[in-house]
């Protein structure tokens, strides 16, 4: 049993070489697939992807789309994720409605899970709850945010 189990460890040494030869090639090729499937529609921002698919609707069929595809509707918790959801909106020139109101309590904007929101970008002036009908939020080109009314139309971006 001499060298036998010093050729096992050069056995396991080669066997250890070619997997990282192939999870280099796996982490490559994914690297490409990951490009092509963001194009043009799509943002990474660490492990949260936005996409929009160009449909518009209301928030509840926003919401509705989102959440039937395994996402929910788009809710930026830092900057960071607020500029990739307005890329998207600059993209199309159409503003969007985040996963964000205040329907349960006026004037407390919650996620959709109920957890009170942790960031914020509202415009100047706002919220101003509108005739008294505005507790959706939306995401303007200029990643500023205002309450709408849930009733009107907008892009839909989920995250995933
Ligand atoms: C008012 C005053 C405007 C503001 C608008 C939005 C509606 O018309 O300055 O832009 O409300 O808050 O959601
Ligand atoms: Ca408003």
């Amino acid at each position: 049993k001499g060298d036998s189990g010093l050729s096992e460890i050069n056995l396991l040494k080669r066997q250890v070489s070619t997997l990282e030869g192939q999870l280099r090639a796996l982490q490559s090729s994914f690297s490409k697939y990951k490009q092509v499937i963001m194009f043009p529609n799509g943002r990474i921002v660490g492990e949260k992807i936005f996409m929009t698919s160009g449909y518009e609707g209301n928030f509840d069929s926003l919401k509705q789309r989102c959440s039937q595809a395994g996402g929910q509707l788009a809710s930026p918790r830092n900057a960071a994720e607020n500029a990739a959801i307005q890329q998207i909106v600059v993209l199309y020139n159409k503003s969007v409605f985040l996963g964000i109101n205040d329907i349960q309590t006026e004037g407390r904007f919650k996620y959709l899970n109920g957890e009170n929101i942790v960031y914020s970008n509202w415009q100047t002036g706002e919220p101003n709850n509108d005739n008294g009908v505005e507790d959706c939020v939306e995401l303007y080109s200029s990643g500023k945010w205002n309450d709408k009314s849930c009733g009107e139309r907008r892009l839909i971006v989920c995250e995933f």
